[in-house]
């Protein structure tokens, strides 16, 4: 346990008169008070430094959260896979890892990356990385549909659409005019007509490469991009960057949150002011912009961009202290959350007060009403839908529950204490989400607290740790954690749904235009691809169409000479739910997923001759290993 006497503690400045009771209690002795914190990343590296501690608190175990073998979780949590690129699906309670859904990434199980359907989604020349953060679904009147899933890449300026009934990426965007897609929501209500994506660095423009040191020249923007067509629609510059964003319930209003107001290049100086902002963007004053042409275009770009700095009609821009990380809407629709970061509050927003804002019957200030210390490095918030919220905070290592009415009712001067319950986690959380808390149908069940760091949680596995996804029971008074939960790089993020709002295939609809390219293409050849199994030359390009049938390929052998561009396409006539099929071209790169009922292609050059086998790589049948064939390059 750690010693507070530990002289190679740092010292937490407890005379500090600004200091909260909270905050001077705060079990996490590393750090200095808030002064110290405010301004001090170097601080927070030094955090993250720290020896390992030792682990304090162990999962009660409650049979009731238990979900036996067979068993089927409440929940669909969808994680976003960071710097892998991917989105996962976890099953709660259990925090069982469902499937993954590869996006921004190579994947060689299914193929991703290497067939030419999910090329095609990927876009020619497309980057093989990225950088996923924010997985939201879509939504009707407040609540999940079910019918796609977003996320953005912030490495290569991306927005992706996975579909919710096969759970496959089917669109990705990318943002023209910006640079990192960072903060990403969808407008809730009436429906997500759009997707909201925030750029987060400030660039010249035009970005030619004759000017870095203008740097009062660079901005940002804020981009609105049409969730059916995946279109970018609008775009809006703002002054400072943008972080984080989300939208209202009444569908007239989405912000964001600034950490570099300051408009700097370096560190020190995105820490100079006090308070950064959050920008208020007003969706109708920019689509009436919009429609009136009041808009310009950027170097090559098509889309309508609006002008949304100070002084705009189209934006307001609320002050709020510094350097603020996520913004939340809480589910009743009457309030949203700025946290604070590098100042141990969170900002409470009163969302009907934006309509006076923008007709400026207030100034932007008087929409805030609670400002409120909860501890330090507050980053997300999350809501259970009975007026409590759960804020991260990241450098006390703790999930801080709080009341909402009652921190307002604190900032207006009443002696009332609105800080419910603290509860440590381990190690450093970033973002945080409660059972349906982004919606209406909030219900308070659970909350996932996503740490950025696991130290001494698990087993050792080398200099690299495994990050830390923990999950809290929250349905009583006080927060229980109830599981500790390993995972690969890196979950920013996720959102977690109800299993009535997720309706999936079992098999592939033959119509799917996830391969209406595929159907397109042999419809060309003259080949039905249900019953076909035939070699079509063009030159020396040759498709070769087969179907499967577990255990084996409609063709057992085929012929191709050296120098031919090789394509080989197979559809899974197997209409048995799960019996899905591999096909893998040895020593060439080749590989992918057939599900029951699924067309897929991939292409390869013939450049060996000699004789080549491929084989099933999805294990589908007791004759498995024998599902396989040989094809013939014939030497040039
Ligand atoms: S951000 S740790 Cu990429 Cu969601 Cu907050
Ligand atoms: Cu088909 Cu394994
Ligand atoms: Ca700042």
């Amino acid at each position: 346990m750690i010693d507070p006497n530990d002289k190679n503690l740092p010292k937490i400045d407890t005379e500090d008169p600004k200091a909260t009771e909270h905050v001077k209690l705060s079990r996490r002795l590393f750090l200095g008070g808030s002064a110290a914190l405010v301004g001090a990343v170097g601080t927070m590296g030094a955090t993250m430094g720290s020896a390992l501690l030792p682990s304090t608190a162990h999962a009660s175990s409650d049979s009731k959260h238990t979900v036996g073998p067979g068993e089927l979780d409440e929940y669909y949590g969808f994680w976003s896979g960071g710097h892998s690129g991917e989105v996962r699906i976890l099953g709660l309670p259990s925090m069982r890892e469902l499937m993954r859904i590869p996006v921004f990434n190579v994947d060689s199980a299914t193929g991703w990356g290497i067939t030419n359907e999910s090329k095609a989604v990927l876009g020619e020349n497309a980057p093989m990385n990225g950088d996923s953060h924010h997985p939201h679904m879509s939504m009707t009147d407040g609540q999940y549909d079910g019918k796609y899933i977003f996320i953005n890449d912030k490495a290569n300026t991306r927005v992706a659409r996975i579909r919710g009934d096969i759970m496959k990426t089917d669109k990705i965007t990318t943002v023209p005019n910006c640079q990192a897609i960072h903060g990403l929501r969808v407008q809730k209500v009436p429906h997500t007509k759009y997707v909201f994506a925030n750029a987060e660095f400030r660039m010249p423009h035009p970005n030619n490469g004759l000017n870095m040191d203008d740097i009062e020249g660079y901005y940002t923007m804020f981009s609105a991009i049409n969730a059916e067509t995946m279109e970018v629609d609008w775009q809006v510059i703002v002054d400072g960057n943008l972080d984080n964003t989300d939208a209202d319930y009444t569908g007239k209003y989405a912000f964001s949150t600034c950490y570099n107001a300051e408009g700097a290049v370096d560190l020190a100086g995105s820490m100079r002011l006090e308070r950064d902002h959050l920008v208020v963007f007003n969706i109708a004053r920019i689509e009436a912009a919009v429609k009136a042409g009041k808009f310009k275009n950027l170097g090559d770009s098509k889309v309508p961009v609006v002008d949304g700095r100070k002084g705009s009609d189209l934006t307001r821009y609320i002050p709020v202290p510094k350097n603020p990380h996520g913004i939340n809407t809480a589910p009743g629709g009457k309030y949203a959350v700025a946290n604070g970061k590098l100042s141990p509050t969170v900002t409470v927003l009163q969302l009907d007060k934006f309509d006076a804002l923008f007709e400026d019957k207030i100034k932007p200030r008087d929409a805030v009403v609670a400002e409120v210390e909860l501890g330090l490095g507050p980053l997300h918030t999350a809501f259970d839908g009975r007026g409590n919220a759960f804020t991260t905070l990241f450098i006390d290592s703790q999930v801080c529950k709080w009341d909402v009415e009652k921190a307002i009712r604190a900032y207006n001067g009443e002696k009332v204490d609105y800080i419910l319950q603290k509860l440590d986690v381990h190690y450093q959380p970033g973002h945080n989400h409660t059972t349906m808390g982004e919606t209406r149908d909030a219900d308070g069940k659970y909350l996932v607290s996503l740490q950025k760091f696991s130290k001494d949680r698990f087993l050792k596995c080398g200099p690299l740790h495994a990050e830390n996804d923990q999950l809290i029971d929250i349905s009583g008074d006080e927060m229980k954690l109830i599981h500790d939960g390993p995972t690969y790089a890196e979950p920013h993020d996720c959102m977690i749904v109800h299993r009535s709002k997720v309706k999936t295939r079992k098999l592939y609809d033959r119509k799917d235009p996830t391969f209406a390219m595929t159907v397109e293409m042999a419809k060309k050849d003259g080949v039905t691809l249900e019953t076909d199994n035939k070699i079509i030359r063009e030159g020396n390009k040759v498709r070769v169409y087969m179907t499967s049938v577990a255990p084996s390929f409609g063709m057992n052998e085929f012929k191709v000479k050296q120098g031919d561009e090789v394509t080989v396409v197979i559809t899974n006539l197997d209409q048995i739910e799960d019996v899905t099929h591999g096909f893998c071209m040895v020593n060439h790169g080749a590989q992918m997923e057939i599900s029951p009922q699924q067309t897929a292609s991939v292409t390869f050059m013939a450049d060996q001759p000699g004789v080549h086998w491929y084989y099933c790589n999805w294990f589908c049948h007791a004759l498995h290993m024998e599902m396989r064939g040989r094809m013939l390059v014939e030497p040039a």
